[in-house]
């Protein structure tokens, strides 16, 4: 399609993969073929519709595959994306392939590294003291989710945690405007009800508590506390522990040392100790809290094991006011969102596009300059004190500084994997486009993406990272939307024989084989048919063979004279299988499809315009068996540009008869009733009726009921 010349555009987008693997897992496939559906569906609607596809190759997944199977990660990357377009090219997806994303390509990297240095200019790029995760055998920095049970995932040795000099990203700034505009979202509510709590809007109050000398004023301390009305509880204060002893312990079990200095409760006046505890997490309000075991369960458990006092009191809204005026209180607001850690102390990503000068300090590198290539080398693993393996190459990190063009050096780190998917729905449509990032007139016409599918495990960081970039591009003006996703549909998980699939218990399907033996319409048929798509699905062999004979069973329909007996029935079907495509619950249009075709063999086949029809229904969900029973049909090229079905409403209506009601054989009434109205529904209309009342009140009688016909209510002598 001619993205420029298309006159209704609709955007249908899916998450793209990280091919860590060697090859398209049935997971993928599963999640891309609901989105598929539903842009054939679009597209049969008079819509031009947009839907490309492409390789999230870049970063941590892909290069510690690479580096497990002892590959060079731009060799391994060569071969996933072979694979993985080759398997993509046989599912069945209507992709746009003159369109298609590799994070790794130098031509779109160019424009992530272009994205960094528009964050820098506008100050929302800095760099930052942070403590990371650190593993001292592999002696290299891990990101939270490499981190399991605080150890290394790799060798299982506890990590600590090493302040390094990091670059950020300052999505805080925004925290207020990505929870705001959630209201506005067309997205699944689980999305955002995570994106919220992710956030964490904190309304609350930092309460000052005095040392108890006066003279060190220095050492009073202010907690951040959601509970103002409990003050008068607090019996302790704790502050963070900066001593590994009881932090390394990474038990959820309280610890705590007492600090032998005393504060004054503001409340009440009483002197209370101050602790060093682990559960005080240092980063978050001011790093301190005000104990009241009274009220705060973590609070009780700590007190009952140290024998600090315990005082019940009852909450009192009044503190929220008096501390704000006596002046030892102030309301804040606090998020739990952190700044985004943007550097990597890693091989395979984007170098981070900065230059530190000893004159002039860091220095974007100039954009005539972008891309920054990512050079082959061979020891691309990581090590080292807290740097990256371009550290340990000059050739690299040597150049000139873009200010005064004195001798520099490059950053060697690279960016976050997040960073590369957080823009790549705005280039899809520009590919090709070299000299920007992405086209203006594209852009205004194509986005934001009209749908967006994926995992609901992405909903905090990718969906977050993507929001915050969209809004900061906005305000830099270089786009003129601030959401790029109107609606958000999120997939379930598709399970195997009732466990979910992973390499170690070697349940994971490749969907090749299956498409191979059973072609890829039944693949495509029987993963929709496992259940709403939002709720996923369990995949059975057996099922497999179940929807291969059905499609068998659709190809062998005779198509004849029309079947006015099945006329009802097919429009029925038609607004079925519409209303269930729109929210995604192809698994009951199948069924719809399956009980319509049985009623089909009933009457020994279907008109040519009926089966028409039906095939054009069929065409999103079995796009290869569609076409070609259309062809069979003698329907001009193709089923897929042919128009979405309508019905009549009219036949959508039950059909009408009139019921005779009787009372012992003798006409009373006549009632119009919906054909197939129940015996017990007429009952009850006729009792209604006082013609029909008066010959039957307070007798005992029996019911006769001929459908669609009479009703004889008996009164026995
Ligand atoms: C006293 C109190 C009494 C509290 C009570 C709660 C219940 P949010 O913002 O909703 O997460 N808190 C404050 N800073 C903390 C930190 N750095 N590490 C761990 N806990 C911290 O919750 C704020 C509440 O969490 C605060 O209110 C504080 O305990 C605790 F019945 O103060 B509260
Ligand atoms: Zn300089």
């Amino acid at each position: 399609m001619d993205l420029e010349s298309a006159k209704k555009p609709f955007y249908n987008l899916m998450m793209f993969p990280y091919p860590s693997a060697e090859g398209l897992h049935v997971g993928n496939m599963y999640a891309f073929t609901a989105a598929d559906i539903y842009g054939r569906f679009k597209m049969m609607q008079g819509f031009d519709v947009f839907e490309p596809i492409g390789l999230d190759g870049f970063g941590i997944h892909s290069e510690n595959f690479a580096l497990k199977i002892g590959r060079h990660p731009m060799e391994h990357a060569k071969i996933t994306e072979k694979n993985f377009y080759a398997q993509l090219h046989k599912v069945g997806n209507m992709y746009d392939w003159s369109k298609t994303v590799e994070t790794y390509d130098p031509d779109y990297y160019r424009w992530t590294q272009w994205i960094f240095v528009q964050m820098y200019k506008a100050g929302l790029a800095y760099r930052a003291t942070s403590k990371v995760n650190w593993c001292p055998k592999c002696k290299t920095v891990l990101a939270d989710e490499q981190v399991i049970d605080g150890k290394c995932e790799r060798c299982s040795t506890e990590t600590i945690k090493k302040a390094l000099e990091q670059w950020f990203f300052r999505i805080t700034k925004y925290a207020q405007r990505l929870l705001d505009n959630l209201e506005g979202l067309d997205w699944s509510e689980k999305v955002k009800i995570s994106q919220r709590n992710w956030i964490g809007r904190s309304e609350g109050v930092i309460l000052n508590f005095k040392a108890t000398n006066p003279k060190s004023q220095n050492e009073s301390i202010s907690v951040f506390t959601t509970r103002p009305d409990t003050v008068h509880g607090a019996t302790f204060v704790a502050v963070a522990t900066q001593a590994s002893s009881l932090k390394s312990q990474a038990s959820k079990e309280k610890i705590g040392k007492f600090t032998g200095r005393y504060v004054l409760n503001p409340a009440t006046g009483n002197k209370i100790p101050v602790w060093r505890v682990n559960y005080v997490d240092e980063s978050y309000g001011t790093g301190a809290i005000m104990g009241v075991p009274a009220h705060d369960t973590r609070d009780r458990e700590f007190a009952n094991k140290y024998g600090i006092d315990i005082v019940e009191m009852e909450p009192d809204e009044k503190w929220w006011k008096r501390a704000e005026e006596e002046g030892w209180g102030k309301r804040e607001t606090h998020y739990h969102l952190r700044d985004w850690l943007i550097s990597r102390q890693r091989y395979w990503g984007p170098p981070i596009p900065m230059i530190k000068c000893p004159k002039c300090d860091w220095q974007p590198v100039a954009e005539d300059q972008l891309p920054v290539l990512l050079p082959e080398i061979d020891d691309y693993q990581p090590e080292g004190e807290g740097k990256g393996p371009l550290a340990k190459h000059k050739e690299f990190y040597e150049t000139k500084c873009p200010k005064c063009g004195g001798v520099a050096v490059r950053e060697t780190d690279v960016s976050d994997t997040f960073l590369d998917s957080a823009w790549y729905f705005l280039r899809y449509p520009s590919v090709g486009k070299d000299s920007v990032a992405w086209d203006k007139e594209l852009t205004k016409k194509w986005l934001p993406v009209d749908m967006y599918t994926g995992g609901p495990e992405h909903s905090n960081l990718h969906l977050l990272y993507t929001r915050f970039l969209t809004m900061a591009l906005k305000d830099m003006g270089h786009l003129d939307f601030e959401e790029p996703f109107k609606r958000f549909f999120a997939h379930g998980m598709l399970i195997k024989d009732g466990a979910k699939m992973s390499k170690s218990k070697g349940n994971v399907i490749n969907p090749d084989e299956y498409i191979e033996k059973y072609g890829v319409d039944a693949v495509r048929m029987y993963l929709m048919f496992l259940g709403p798509v939002d709720q996923g699905g369990d995949f059975r062999d057996t099922g497999m063979e179940g929807m291969t004979r059905f499609i068998r069973r659709l190809a062998k329909i005779p198509v004849g004279e029309d079947k006015p007996a099945l006329e009802r029935g097919l429009h029925r079907l038609v607004k079925k299988v519409g209303e269930d495509i729109e929210r995604r619950h192809y698994n009951t249009a199948i069924s719809a499809i399956m009980e319509f075709v049985n009623s089909v063999f009933e009457v020994g086949g279907l008109g040519k315009d009926q089966a028409g029809v039906v095939w054009r229904l069929m065409a999103p969900m079995a796009p290869y068996l569609a076409e070609e029973m259309w062809e069979r049909l003698g329907g001009e090229f193709s089923v897929h540009q042919q128009r979405w079905p309508e019905y009549d409403p009219k036949l959508i209506l039950e059909e009408k008869a009139t019921v005779v009601v009787q009372v012992n054989s003798r006409v009373r009434e006549k009632l119009v009733v919906d054909k197939e109205t129940d015996a017990k529904t007429v009952e009850q209309l006729a009792l209604a009726s006082d013609k029909v009342k008066k010959y039957v009140e307070g007798k005992k009688y029996r019911v006769v009921f001929v459908p669609g016909k009479i009703l004889n209510l008996v009164i026995d002598a």
